[in-house]
């Protein structure tokens, strides 16, 4: 068989298995139509609410009160405008995940250690007196900043979410903030530093028809935007609609956004692409290409590029009057440019010429590769780059998506239709009204990823150190350690967040959090180290009104979300179980404001119909929230054609970067390289912060010297179409369609004597996992990749690492602690191991 079609053969039967995003044409689509009702079984929607971005609406058909089985949105033919919203093969096994057996099932209070996992049930009046009690005491004795409601992306329900602790807090003085995420949050800083931009203002998917070149680097919208109508789906149309695109994708694996697609893979070492961007960069300048080209683009629209610019830059800070800008002036250094950085000329003389056989040791991608990807960028009209965040979660992130960014400006052709930043699509989603939360008084806050830090180290850690925000002075100690945890619909407690074997100790550490509550539907490894379990109802128990979320393409939609079953066992929603604890604070009354959870939804949905954003929705929304459950869903094309940078380059609008202009030069971050905290003070290598893009040599990366012996082999991490995240680890049907094994290629398994079906142990010094192999060709040689969020479930023995084997294989077993320079951010991508066989 041809390799093409070969190629074409798998991706349809990875769309059977796992995807729901393939481009079936509408005829394919309404081949096997859902099977209707048989007998009296009811009809109501749900919706799949993970952190997915794109809260697919599902069907859920029950009889008798149980859940027969669930479908997907079939409701219109697919059309150009409006299409189908089919749920992957996640929210179709929402019936398992329902009724899985580790259903939290009664609020439960500890009574072995923490972490052993020993509850015994109580009532819900005790569970809710016990936390109100102490977040009443410990609020009196350390002030509100000891309280902290954990990241919890587990569930982007409406009204019933997790934002009601958020209320309830609000309403006794507020709690600790956390900025930033473990999403994006150093693209955020790297993209706020170039382009004055969130990280997700880059050209909308349709327009990728319209280039001639996609560089696509850690792009993979295939498997993480899995909705039917999602960004996948969009990238799909996009390519069968785009005309002689040539589409180049680098990543270390080759990912289902490349496979059957013509595309050209690129397999780099993971943390190495800034130094590809450095090499492609020094074809695009050396060759005098940007001077004859895009030269007068650069003059224009940015400053960095050379000495002249930002000595210009300089003068008209120190001239502003602003005493901020005044002083990043005085630290400002126009010998620290671009151009001579990546020509090693000025002050960077002596430094190794950028060339591409350099990149090529570093990233393993072959030098002919490298020069041809710039010829492509150089040759282009419209070219779109862009990053995904698998960039960014990296040890000094924030470097090698600033440096990728450079690309798409050296190209000069930024604003132009077809072409794009770098920066992920830009998406809209319909507008839905939510419970209110009311403003946090305090005003401190940290960044998302420094929680477990600030367990112990709260009371020292400073902007300076740690990046904390709201403080009065770089000094300033944030001044308290976190006491009480709320946990809600979030494995971030433990799970989801670097190093479990450091976070666990933290933990079970009782003179540090002194209270640690877990509301969750499932017994999860984060869960176990709670002193009070809080059951909440599921997605299919719940009335709600949710929106599209914050990725799901070019569609919008609105779920009017009712019950199928009544919530089982003793399960409460969010709501309730926050109105519960209201009520033994005293503030009930201002918590409910009076009103039944049928009225609240009522009033949000009334918001929800009037919001102008909503207009042109179909079918059109009814007058009341309870008709608009009958009806079930509403969807709209959202239109989204929006051009990376254009109002800048084509309206004159200034961005929002401190000199108004794309930075390639920041003086935030020269000030901040100034004054933070960075590796010559922690001894952290490769953490730096420097005023213009630089690829760095960090921990555990390729070139890590330290490390490179011990653990010879990078592992890669990436988000599986088996779960989202550490959701739906526990659905069985999941676990069959999508092998949790290590990726191994061929040449490795030579070097290591593996097969596929071995079980191995992966270590470093921070844990060890039990992991079976899959040996594929679909990953670079030397670099192994495994899907996160599998659950932490130590075993019986000690592996190599002097820890207990994790046999559940989570990849945080194995991450690192360590925040990133700038963002703060969670590195996890960053990983080295050795392995053993078991
Ligand atoms: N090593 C590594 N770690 C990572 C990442 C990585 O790439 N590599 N990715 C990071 C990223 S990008 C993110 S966003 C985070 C995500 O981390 P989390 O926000 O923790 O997301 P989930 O793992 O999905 O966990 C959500 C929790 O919500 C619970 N839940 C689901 N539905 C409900 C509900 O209806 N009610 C309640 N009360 N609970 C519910 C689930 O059982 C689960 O425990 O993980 C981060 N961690
Ligand atoms: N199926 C599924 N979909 C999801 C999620 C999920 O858990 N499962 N999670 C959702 C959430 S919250 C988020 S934030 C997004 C995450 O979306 P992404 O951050 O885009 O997902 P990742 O899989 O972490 O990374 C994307 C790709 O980067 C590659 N990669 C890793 N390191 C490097 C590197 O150093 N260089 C290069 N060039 N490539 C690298 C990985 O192999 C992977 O293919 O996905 C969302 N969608
Ligand atoms: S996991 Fe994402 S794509 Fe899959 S059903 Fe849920 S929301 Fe849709
Ligand atoms: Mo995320």
């Amino acid at each position: 068989m041809e390799r093409r079609s070969f190629l074409k053969m798998s991706a349809a039967l990875s769309c059977a298995a796992t995807m729901s995003g393939c481009n079936s044409s509408s005829e394919d689509a309404n081949v096997v139509p859902p099977k209707p009702p048989v007998g009296d079984e009811q009809i109501t929607w749900s919706s799949c609410l993970v952190n997915c971005g794109s809260n697919c609406p599902v069907k859920v058909f029950s009889r008798d009160g149980v859940i027969t089985r669930v479908e997907t949105d079939h409701d219109v033919i697919d059309g150009d405008e409006i299409y189908q919203v089919r749920a992957c093969a996640r929210g179709r096994s929402l019936r398992q995940r329902t009724y899985a057996v580790d259903r939290l099932k009664s609020p439960m209070k500890r009574v072995g250690k923490r972490g052993e996992g020993k509850f015994v049930a109580i009532s819900w009046d005790e569970a809710a007196k016990t936390i109100a009690n102490k977040l009443t005491s410990v609020i009196a004795e350390h002030g509100n900043k000891a309280i902290f409601r954990s990241y919890g992306s587990g569930a982007y329900y409406g009204f019933a979410s997790n934002a009601c602790f958020n209320r309830l807090l609000n309403l006794n003085g507020g709690c600790l903030n956390a900025y930033g995420n473990y999403s994006w949050a150093q693209q955020m800083e790297a993209a706020k530093h170039t382009f004055g931009t969130g990280s997700t203002d880059g050209s909308s998917t349709v327009t990728l028809a319209e280039s001639d070149f996609l560089l696509g680097i850690a792009y993979n919208p295939s498997e993480i935007r899995q909705s039917g109508s999602g960004e996948g789906y969009d990238y799909l149309r996009a390519l069968q609609k785009s005309n002689g695109l040539k589409v180049v994708m680098i990543d270390p694996r080759y990912t289902d956004s490349m496979l059957g697609k013509e595309s050209k893979w690129l397999p780099i070492r993971p943390g190495t692409d800034a130094a590809l961007a450095e090499a492609i960069a020094f074809q695009m300048i050396s060759s005098g290409w940007v001077d004859d080209n895009s030269l007068d683009f650069i003059k224009k629209y940015t400053v960095g590029y050379d000495a002249e610019s930002i000595a210009a830059q300089q003068a008209l800070f120190a001239q502003s009057g602003d005493a901020t800008k005044q002083e990043y002036a005085k630290v400002m250094q126009p010998q620290e440019n671009y151009r001579d950085y990546i020509l090693s000329q000025g002050i960077y003389a002596g430094a190794p010429q950028k060339t591409a056989e350099w990149a090529e040791q570093i990233t393993g991608i072959p030098a002919n590769q490298i020069t041809q990807i710039a010829e492509d960028l150089m040759a282009a009209q419209r070219p779109y780059i862009v990053v995904g965040a698998g960039v960014n979660r990296q040890a000094n992130g924030e470097q090698n998506m600033r440096a990728l960014y450079m690309l798409s400006v050296l190209t000069g052709k930024l604003g132009t239709l077809g072409a794009s930043n770098g920066e992920l699509p830009y998406m809209s989603s319909m507008s839905r009204a939510g419970i209110p939360t009311g403003s946090n008084p305090v005003k401190e806050s940290i960044s998302f990823f420094t929680w477990s830090e600030a367990i112990h180290n709260g009371k020292t850690m400073t902007a300076r150190t740690h990046g904390v925000r709201g403080t009065s002075s770089l000094d300033e100690p944030l001044g308290t350690n976190i006491k009480v945890i709320i946990s809600a619909s979030d494995s971030s407690l433990l799970n989801q967040h670097a190093q479990i074997n450091h976070t666990a100790d933290i933990l079970a550490d009782e003179s540090g959090v002194e209270l640690i509550v877990s509301c969750d539907c499932w017994m999860t490894p984060g869960a176990k180290f709670a002193d009070i379990i809080l059951p909440d109802t599921s997605w299919l128990e719940s009335n709600d009104l949710v929106n599209d979320s914050y990725a799901s393409g070019a569609l919008g939609y609105i779920t009017a979300m009712k019950s199928a079953i009544e919530p089982m066992w003793d399960c409460k929603s969010m709501y309730q179980a926050a109105a519960l604890i209201a009520k033994h604070m005293g503030c009930e009354a201002a918590f409910t404001e009076g009103k039944t959870e049928k009225q609240w939804l009522e009033e949000l949905y009334q918001k929800t119909k009037d919001n102008s954003n909503n207009l042109g929705v179909v079918p059109a929304f009814p007058a009341t929230y309870k008709e608009a459950q009958a009806i079930g869903f509403f969807r709209k094309n959202m239109n989204d054609n929006h051009v990376a940078l254009q109002s800048y380059i084509k309206e004159g609008k200034a961005l929002s970067t401190p000199s108004g202009k794309i930075e390639i030069y920041s003086a935030e971050l020269a000030w901040r390289a100034a004054n933070w905290t960075q590796e010559s003070t922690t001894g952290i290598k490769g953490d730096t912060i420097t005023a213009i893009p630089q690829y760095t040599v960090t921990w555990d990366g390729y070139e890590d010297e330290a490390t490179k012996e011990d653990y010879p082999i990078q592992l890669a991490g990436y988000h599986t179409k088996g779960r989202t995240h550490s959701s739906y680890h526990n659905v069985p049907w999941l676990r069959e369609a999508v092998e949790d094994a290590v990726w191994v290629n061929p040449m490795d398994g030579v070097q290591y004597g593996l097969r596929s079906g071995d079980k191995i142990e992966m270590y470093n010094e921070r844990g060890s996992i039990a992991v079976k192999v899959r040996i594929t060709p679909r990953v670079a040689p030397g670099v192994f990749a495994l899907g996160q969020g599998a659950w932490f479930s130590p075993g019986a023995s000690v592996g190599s690492s002097g820890h207990v084997i994790d046999e559940g294989g989570a990849i945080n077993s194995l991450t690192r602690y360590q925040p990133s320079p700038v963002a703060k951010g969670n590195p996890q991508h960053t990983i080295r191991v050795a392995i053993k066989k078991i």
